[in-house]
């Protein structure tokens, strides 16, 4: 791919005229206002700027996105599924949706929050219904090695129930889930990269989850609003055991990790701590609030640390008042413009960007300096703020290239910006002559997350660039009320943007990682030892009673289950283990139980189990949900229960 860099720069009269038009919309204070605002005039903005850039992606004379019939794409993508409470895994180039690991909210393909082992992950109430049977995902990343990407795991966050979802990359499932205590609005996650203090552990042990909202603490009925306050969480990635928290001022938006282990931070666009939207915006600058990883775990075995409610977890002091001295600190409060929102670190592992959001800027933290200040060797915190720049308005997220460039979601300029870190740096110091913006490209329209190939990684290659736009208006057939987002990929290997694809996506993917293929290692199929329930043998099946417990063992070869028929009497408790003696790659099987609710698949070498009381009698058709054979029809057994 070549991007045609003969194209006449970006009207530069309409991107006075958009700013213009937003300046008077962020006036209008809210950034929902600001949105509709500029909803109307993107719409009349991008007839101008659409043919811009469709004669790009003509004269690229490639059509990377479009794979032939057989050919495979040369990325994964791990795409947040929003409300869906999914993850959402992409072939890239092409876009083309792979699966969805369903996490938070249960799932009619897989029989998630049916099966008794997806119920157990999911969490149950005592009667043994589904705890909670919605989610709202927003990040996902996925464990490090190396500072690149090792394929064990990703993480995904909940915000509605703050739960953080791990998903095993080898099988594409999610294993475990931990809610997370004493906090709301779970929303940034970061994956740590390496170990502050042993060397020796450079790869993800611990993941970081940032809370939005502040709540009493502890929560039990308390409503004096100037008392409530927000956490930092730390997991461990292989227990997901919450490790230890921190007490903080001010709240947790996004999250990012340094690529030595040392630091971790957060944005903050509530350091106002307000309870509405008029409070949170009332201070001129927020804050990006760093974590000195190694003092925090120092302070909690030291036993410096208290817990809150019922919570066992320890908590440890990050407030502003408990740390005053750099020495000793373990907080540290950077000052940013007004209610910042990303904050992502750049692969060269020496700055974190902050995104203004409601400030048309970028700041940019030099890591080091802020190491320095906690050895108590840089006089003010703030001197860490190595650039501070204008970009454009309503900047959202940063993704990088590995060359140096930046790339910035701006939301109510629906745009891209790709700015030179190095140059803004050097403009903030005073070189007016140095000219960090070097693109803008027009998107479709109000992007939030962008992100990379291998952008938050040391491997950053630069070659393409997602963008999740919120609003699709009008790129696709209407269908209704609610129209499909856009997500649209762009190449960035060239000097300038040039847009790919357009994708409708349903709502609403937020954030996602785009990494190279051979970074994992997925596998097809089980092994019988990973499930103490396996039926390993077709002779094992049968029915076997304890007083009103039941127990029904069954297999699966393609094309018959192991029984022809099962009889139980009404009343009973049944539990129903089913293993997929079938060993072929991709032959899985379906068990469905007529007005029984039940519907679940079992994989190659795979058990699951499903209980249930046989509370109707009659002859039920149990029948295989997943076409497996030209007698997938066939397929059947009957459930006779006794009235
Ligand atoms: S957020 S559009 Cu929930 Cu990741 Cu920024
Ligand atoms: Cu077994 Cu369809
Ligand atoms: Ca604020």
């Amino acid at each position: 791919m070549k991007s045609d860099s003969s194209l006449p720069s970006k009207d530069t009269t309409a991107w006075g005229r958009r700013r213009f038009l937003n300046t008077a919309a962020l006036a209008g204070l809210t950034m929902g206002a600001a949105a509709c605002t500029e909803k109307e005039s993107g719409a009349a903005n991008a007839p101008a700027a659409a043919p811009a850039a469709a004669p790009d992606a003509a004269h690229s004379g490639t059509n990377a996105t479009h794979l032939k019939p057989g050919e495979l794409d040369t990325y994964y993508g791990l795409w947040s599924g929003g409300h869906t409470g999914d993850m959402r895994v992409l072939g890239l180039p092409s876009g083309r949706e792979l699966m969805r690991i369903p996490c938070f909210v249960p799932d009619a393909l897989v029989g998630w929050g049916i099966t008794n082992e997806s119920k157990k992950i999911m969490g149950t109430k005592p009667d043994g219904s589904l705890r909670y049977t919605v989610g709202d995902s927003h990040h996902t990343h996925a464990s490090y090695k190396d500072g690149n990407y090792d394929g064990r795991y990703a993480w995904i966050n909940d915000k509605i129930n703050a739960r953080i979802a791990r998903i095993r990359l080898d099988y594409f499932i999610c294993d475990k889930i931990t809610q997370l205590p004493n906090v709301q609005g779970f929303h940034g996650i970061f994956p740590d990269k390496a170990d502050p203090v042993d060397p020796a552990i450079n790869y993800t042990t611990r993941v970081f989850c940032g809370a939005e909202f502040s709540i009493p603490l502890p929560n039990a009925g308390l409503d004096d609003g100037s008392k409530y306050r927000s956490m930092f969480t730390c997991v461990d990635a292989e227990s997901m055991e919450v490790r230890w928290q921190v007490l903080i001022d001010g709240n947790c938006d996004l999250t990012a990790t340094s690529y030595d282990g040392k630091l971790a931070a957060t944005n903050q666009y509530n350091i106002e701590m307000g309870v509405t939207y008029e409070d949170m915006m009332s201070s001129e600058r927020d804050a990006c609030l760093f974590f000195n990883i190694a003092r925090i775990e120092a302070a909690v075995k030291a036993g410096k640390f208290k817990t809150v409610g019922t919570s066992k977890v320890p908590v440890v002091d990050g407030t502003h008042e408990a740390n005053q001295d750099p020495t000793t600190a373990l907080t540290a409060y950077v000052s940013v413009p007004k209610n910042p929102h990303g904050v992502n670190a750049s692969p060269d592992g020496k700055y974190f960007i902050c995104a203004g959001k409601l400030s048309p800027t970028a700041t940019v933290i030099d890591l080091s300096k802020v190491l320095n200040w906690f050895d108590g060797k840089l006089e003010k915190l703030d001197a860490a703020i190595v650039a501070e720049v204008e970009i454009g308005l309503g900047p959202l997220h940063t993704a990088f290239d590995g060359r140096g460039n930046a790339y910035t979601t701006l939301f109510l300029d629906s745009q891209v910006v790709k700015w030179n870190v190095d140059a803004a740096i050097k403009f903030h110091a005073g070189d007016k002559a140095a000219k960090y913006v070097v693109d803008r490209i027009d998107v479709q329209y109000q992007p939030g997350h962008l992100n990379a190939s291998q952008s938050e990684t040391k491997a950053a290659d630069g070659k393409y660039l997602a963008v999740g736009c919120k609003f699709s208006k009008d790129r696709f057939l209407p269908v209704g009320p609610l129209h499909a987002e856009n997500e649209q990929l762009i190449d960035i290997s060239g000097d300038k943007m040039v847009l790919l694809a357009d994708h409708p996506v349903r709502g609403e993917p937020h954030d996602f990682i785009i990494f190279k293929r051979e970074l994992l290692q997925p596998k097809q199929v089980y092994s019988l030892d990973d499930f103490p329930l396996a039926i390993k043998d077709p002779k094992e099946s049968g029915v076997f009673r304890d007083g009103k417990k039941v127990t029904v063992k069954m297999t699966s070869q393609a094309p018959a289950f192991s029984l022809r028929e099962f009889k139980l009497k009404k009343g009973d408790e049944v539990t129903l283990i089913l293993t997929n003696l079938d060993k072929i790659e991709d032959l899985t099987h379906g068990f469905a139980i007529p007005n029984y609710n039940v519907n679940f698949i079992v994989n190659p070498q795979e058990t699951a189990s499903v209980t249930f009381i046989a509370d109707q009698p009659g002859v039920f058709w149990c029948y295989c949900t997943h076409f497996c054979h030209a007698l997938h029809l066939e397929m059947r057994t009957r459930m006779i229960v006794e009235a």
